[in-house]
């Protein structure tokens, strides 16, 4: 299996190039759905131990259903497929530049949660047209073990989050582990009151914001993933979903910019536009890198060729 590893703001992406499975013909929600159900073996091979870890989002570059698209692409985590993923998005990109797949200008990728537009601006600069993002709930408090009340709302992004405006600590590499210890218990505070995204979707990202470091930046942010790990970028799909919050409350004006902060310092630039359905499009520009390119091996002798799991 050829893959390519890249990051974008620290953040991993790792492209599967060829040597994924046979998900058949269908919408990229259709081979998504397949993905996860009958392929675990394969996902966990890629993104875990001994070859991954537990920050690697994993790419699987297919053909695209929609003639429009140069790539389909479904990405998954340690636990689970992601709808969207915006820091993969700009490592994807990077990534087909790289190989001389795609050169500067626009370009569309279909996901399975919908098409999105990137323009290559050079060879690590990438902006991503994203998907219309909303806010579900504004202001929900939810009791949380060991801690106390949190409000925050709940925003789709691509995936769905629950995000707190006042981080009760601060969001500094130091705080890593509590930080991510409380977004577990926020996590399972939501879970606990029934609070779910549209249609009683899982909440499975959690945002805290605080004041940005950085006199240039607005905000900084931390970001629990599904699987337990911390976004080492400012989480693209979870800066869609702020960017949703932020229109609503009259906060930014269409156009303008904001410069986000993630919990390492790595910074994105977002704006929006109004979506078509009450939400914002978001637009998320960030660098990313090329890193390594590889064969995956996956030798049937080796107990821990399909990743080591907990
Ligand atoms: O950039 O959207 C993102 C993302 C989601 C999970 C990790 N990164």
């Amino acid at each position: 299996m050829r893959v390519i590893d890249s990051h974008t703001a620290g953040e991993p992406t790792r492209v599967v190039i060829d040597g994924g499975p046979n998900l058949g013909t269908g919408t990229l929600a259709e081979r998504a759905a397949r993905l996860e159900t009958e392929h675990v073996d394969f996902c966990a091979s890629v993104v875990l131990e001994p070859r991954g870890h537990e920050a690697v989002i994993g790419a699987l570059l297919l053909p695209p259903s929609d003639p429009e698209c140069v790539a389909g692409v479904i990405y998954f985590n340690n636990l689970k497929n992601l709808g969207m993923c915006g820091h993969a998005t700009i490592g994807l990109a990077v990534t087909l530049a790289h190989m001389g797949r795609i050169g500067p200008g626009r370009h569309k990728f279909e996901t399975p949660v919908g098409v999105v537009e990137i323009d290559l601006i050079d060879a690590h600069t990438v902006a991503v047209v994203n998907i219309e993002a909303y806010r579900l709930h504004k202001d929900i408090t939810i009791e949380v073990e060991g801690h106390g009340p949190v409000t925050g709302d709940v925003a789709w992004g691509g995936n769905w989050f629950f995000l707190v405006k006042e981080s009760p600590l601060d969001l500094v590499p130091a705080n890593i582990r509590a930080l991510t210890d409380l977004t577990l218990r926020i996590r399972a505070g939501l879970d606990k009151a029934g609070v779910t995204g549209a249609d009683g979707a899982w909440i499975d990202h959690i945002e805290l914001f605080g004041p940005a470091q950085d006199p240039a930046a607005n905000s900084r942010n931390f970001v629990l993933c599904p699987g337990g790990a911390y976004d080492r970028s400012p989480c693209g799909t979870g800066c869609s979903a702020k960017l949703a919050c932020l229109a609503e409350d009259g906060v930014l004006a269409p156009g303008a910019e904001w410069l986000q902060e993630s919990v390492i310092g790595s910074t994105y630039k977002l704006s929006y536009q109004p979506g078509a359905h009450g939400g914002v499009i978001p637009t998320i520009t960030g660098q990313a890198f090329v890193t390594s390119e590889a064969l995956l091996i996956l030798d049937p002798e080796d107990p821990y060729r399909f990743g080591i799991r907990g």
